[in-house]
């Protein structure tokens, strides 16, 4: 059985932790570990943590930049210590952050924080234990959250 990580803030406005966990008890058997840390900047190495001394085989980090411009910032720099996270541990984080300004309102924003969690969650399953369905989507245009760009 899989150990899967979920990594979430604080800071975020959604329980996005919550709405990813949901998501992988209804799709896979697998030991959840969640932890749960003040902001973004505090995921890479909460997300390193869980795959070196919790041992999981993947990581789901989830978070909420904020509109201003420190926060854009702040993401780029969260965004960039995942990376060296998982480069240092050679497994997945997958990264889901919704950026404040992408919903036009706080519905929106809602809506969007619940599903891309939801469908990155869905992205984590197929990773771990389906491979093959994540080759039959190349190229698709997938997106979370909103609706998916057009193939080409
Ligand atoms: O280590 C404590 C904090 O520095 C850390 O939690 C930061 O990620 C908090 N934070 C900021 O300092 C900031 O300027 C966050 C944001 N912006 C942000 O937009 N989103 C966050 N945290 O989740
Ligand atoms: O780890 C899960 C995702 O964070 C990761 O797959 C990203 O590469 C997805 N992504 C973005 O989050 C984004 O804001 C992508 C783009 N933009 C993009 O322009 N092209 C991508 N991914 O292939
Ligand atoms: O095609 C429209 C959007 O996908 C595009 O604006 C993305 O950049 C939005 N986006 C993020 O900003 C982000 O931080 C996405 C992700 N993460 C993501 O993980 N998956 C997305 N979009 O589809």
């Amino acid at each position: 059985m899989p150990t899967i990580g979920i990594a979430d803030t604080t800071f975020a406005r959604y329980n996005m932790g919550a709405a990813a966990i949901d998501e992988l008890k209804n799709s896979i058997s697998a030991k959840l570990i969640r932890v749960t840390v003040p902001g973004i900047k505090d995921l890479p190495v909460a997300s390193k943590k869980l795959l070196e001394e919790q041992n999981c085989d993947i990581v789901i980090a989830l978070g909420m930049p904020g509109k201003q411009p420190q926060d854009k910032i702040c993401a780029h720099e969260a965004s960039q210590g995942i990376m060296m996270a998982q480069l240092m541990t050679n497994k997945h984080i997958i990264e889901v952050f919704v950026h404040e300004d992408e919903g036009k309102d706080d519905q929106e924003l809602k809506f969007l924080m619940e599903q891309r969690s939801r469908e990155h969650a869905q992205n984590v399953v197929k990773m771990l234990t389906r491979p093959e369905k994540m080759i039959q989507e190349a190229g698709t245009g997938q997106r979370e959250g909103f609706a998916d760009a057009n193939p080409l």
